[in-house]
């Protein structure tokens, strides 16, 4: 059985999953717009994954025995001015989902849940390689420029290529 504080501490993490599946669709509805196929599939997916970790935890927080609630979510921003912006916002988001995971794994200790706290592993590496894959992605971007349209033509065509394995890679060193 949850305790109140986790159970909450769980439904405010499916809030935030769900606002970053929000916050990618936004981000590959912009891409879109700007003609970068490549980064809005990418983006499409991501945010697909995004739901998919909230589901996890819905069903997580029910079997469980507490109740899990479906969020209001917040309207996400629909403008960058390119796409170091949107990958930089992505960065800065996980990093922020990271610290909120960790908040709860510190908590699920103290409270001795070591149910919760054994499922929250699988979000402690799901960070960990979310966050590895948009610093490998912004050196890139760095790289390329901003002024150089061939350098993010061929950027955009090889997004799709970059995988979480790439990431898992370099975490790994
Ligand atoms: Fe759910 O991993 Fe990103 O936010």
């Amino acid at each position: 059985m949850l305790s109140e504080s986790i159970e909450k501490q769980l439904n405010h993490q499916v809030q935030l999953e769900g606002q970053s599946s929000n916050v990618y669709l936004a981000m590959a509805s912009w891409a879109e717009n700007a003609g970068y196929e490549g980064v809005a599939s990418f983006m499409y997916r991501h945010s697909d994954e995004e739901r998919m970790h909230m589901l996890k935890l819905i069903k997580f927080i029910n079997e469980r025995g507490g109740k899990a609630c479906v969020p209001a979510l917040e309207e996400p921003n629909n403008q960058y001015n390119d796409l170091q912006d949107v990958f930089q916002s992505l960065l800065e988001h996980e990093q922020h989902v990271t610290n909120e995971i960790n908040g709860l794994v510190h908590m699920s200790l103290n409270e001795k849940d070591y149910t919760t706290h054994n499922f929250l592993q699988w979000y402690v590496s799901e960070q960990l390689e979310e966050e590895a894959l948009a610093r490998t992605i912004l050196d890139k971007l760095k790289i390329i420029g901003n002024d150089s349209g061939s350098g993010l033509y061929l950027f955009d065509r090889d997004i799709l290529n970059i995988s979480a394995d790439t990431a898992n890679d370099i975490a790994a060193g």
